[in-house]
């Protein structure tokens, strides 16, 4: 076969396509990478076996952002009635404006700042003489412009560099204008390895000035919050109108579609249901440290997902009128499911797919891979923690480094007047019994194939290698990747916009997702591109290894 040359990595083992990623590199940098790329032996280890959340090594094009993006763009972003107001220059601003999909509808009081950039643009002379005072001249515009009931303030890096008090200015100036709660956040791009430090960052602060500022009792029966569930695409608007249709009442979305007043008497919902575990993980736990509300895992990434944890969420209140509802709705939505699902498998099963995404995105996204009958032959996360990898379990044996220490942990204790268990403990002992875990995830690893490759923090270079090697038949990432995917020939579909499509999560988002991915592998598109000196070459070189 005249193909023989390109032979497919995917027949060989994978031992040698580890060997194949990290033989380029300067041998300390191999045995760095090493130990972030791990053959899948699909264990509930108790130890964590691959190495996470580590800083990039320098040098190296990592698919990451940084801990301002993780505060500022990913938990705050889709609030539409808090200010976000970026203290730095520019260009943060400028690149965080809408970059990411957050979705809202105005509701209908129809604030919503979500379209507006709001900027001290900070110039030389505050970098040299300190900013503070071109800060609180913000926040009082911001104010009387808009009359917000919250203004959150967003440090860039050289608000840290040079000092600025950002905390004090913020509580000084919610002191100064009375009705607006205003504070801030020391997100400092460089605070963390990745975005994954600005979510716990944001979180924090989330916790500490907004949760618990409303007590007001909404209206309404089996209430909950939905955490870690962001609006992209619409996807918090399909789990909306799931919700709905169950009578589950959602008190609030952290943070897609979501608004101040959510955030502030979210402590008055009975359940915490917690899609990506990632982001939030933190906010679930100090919520049942200070107010007595348990957490459950759930996805809503594909319909069998959905149905799962619709189910959890109906058999923790125990109630068959909810419980009936809950089937009844599933029966409804399932049909359009499974039609679509048959009519595109045959086209898609035996297929092959790679996901590198965020921090919980390549393990959800392999429910609706499977639904199609194809393959993730090998993912990661870009900033993920050993428990994503390995599961909760791990959690006691992570060995916490000096970046994990500099984020702080909040202390929580129970709150001395709403602390309020929602379950006796013999009715929490019973639930666990029937196999109903609380406060528990697995990892991304168990739920992969043996002989997977996962590789964490994957970069520029090893990407284009492994699509080179695995062929696969679809690459999901980001935007930074799309292109160079492309080139190859391979089909790429982002999985944090979603391009232009979505929503994916819940059923009709599972028949986007199958519509979709079917157009994509199906598609020889890419196959036939070939730039101009593929074809006709008129400069050779070599590299100096070579
Ligand atoms: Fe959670 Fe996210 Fe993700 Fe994330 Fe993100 Fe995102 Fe993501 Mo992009 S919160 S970890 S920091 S699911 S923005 S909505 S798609 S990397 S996998």
């Amino acid at each position: 076969m005249a193909t023989a040359a390109k032979k497919k990595l995917v027949q060989w083992e994978p031992t040698d396509i580890k060997a194949e990623l990290i033989k380029q590199y300067p041998p300390k940098v191999a045995r760095k990478r090493a130990k972030q790329i791990m053959i899948n032996e699909a264990l509930q280890n108790e130890t964590p076996s691959l190495t996470a959340n580590v800083r990039t090594i320098p040098g190296i094009i990592t698919m990451r952002g940084c801990t301002y993006a993780g505060c500022k763009g990913v938990i705050m972003g889709p609030t539409r009635d808090i200010v976000n107001l970026v203290h730095g220059p520019i260009g943060c601003s400028f690149y965080a404006w809408l970059t990411r999909r957050n979705q809202t509808d105005a509701g209908p009081d129809g604030e919503n700042y979500i379209n507006y950039c709001f900027s001290t643009d900070m110039q030389e002379q505050d970098i040299i003489f300190g900013g503070e005072k071109k800060l609180a001249e913000a926040i009082q515009e911001a104010y009387d412009l808009f009359h917000p009931k919250s203004i959150a303030v967003f440090a860039t890096c050289p608000v840290g560099l040079i000092g600025d008090d950002i905390h004090t200015v913020a509580s000084e100036m919610k002191e100064e204008l009375g009705d607006c709660n205003v504070y801030a956040f020391s997100c400092e791009g460089y605070k963390g390895v990745s975005q994954s430090a600005g979510h716990h960052i944001a979180n924090n602060q989330v916790f500490r000035h907004i949760v618990g500022e409303n007590d007001e009792v909404k209206p309404g029966d089996y209430k909950i919050n939905l955490l870690g569930e962001y609006n992209i695409g619409g996807d918090g608007f399909e789990i909306d109108r799931i919700f709905a249709k169950c009578g589950i009442t959602c008190i609030s979305t952290f943070s897609g579609n979501s608004t101040y007043d959510q955030f502030a008497s979210c402590h008055t919902a009975d359940l915490n249901a917690v899609m990506c575990h990632r982001s939030i993980n933190y906010v679930a736990d100090m919520m049942e440290t200070k107010y007595g509300i348990p957490w459950i895992k759930v996805n809503f990434i594909g319909a069998k997902a959905t149905a799962k944890s619709l189910r959890k969420i109906a058999a923790y209140f125990g109630e068959q009128e909810l419980i009936d509802r809950v089937e009844a709705v599933i029966a409804e939505e399932m049909p359009a499911v499974e039609a679509a699902q048959s009519e595109i498998l045959p086209r898609t099963e035996g297929k092959t797919a790679m996901l590198f995404v965020g921090g919980s995105r390549a393990h959800h996204y392999q429910e609706l891979f499977k639904e199609l009958g194809m393959k993730t032959i090998s993912a990661g996360y870009e900033f993920a923690h050993q428990d994503d990898y390995e599961g909760r379990q791990v959690l006691p044996n992570i060995k916490l480094d000096a970046d994990s220490r500099n984020i702080e942990e909040i202390e929580v204790e129970a709150d001395e007047s709403r602390y309020q268990p929602r379950k006796s403990e013999a009715e929490m002992a019973a639930l666990e019994e029937a196999g109903f875990p609380f406060k528990q995830y697995k990892g991304l690893s168990p739920d992969m194939e043996k002989g997977t490759l996962i590789i964490d923090d994957l970069n520029q270079y090893e990407a284009e290698k492994l699509v080179e090697l695995m062929k696969p038949d679809i690459f999901c990432a980001g935007i930074k990747e799309k292109y160079s995917i492309q080139k190859l020939g391979v089909p790429m579909k982002q999985l944090h916009s979603y391009d232009s499509g979505g929503p994916y999560a819940g059923f009709v988002g599972a028949v986007n997702f199958y519509q979709e991915i079917d157009r994509l592998v199906n598609s020889k598109v890419w196959s036939y591109m070939l730039a101009p000196w593929q074809k006709s070459p008129q400069l050779t070189a070599s590299y100096n290894w070579e």
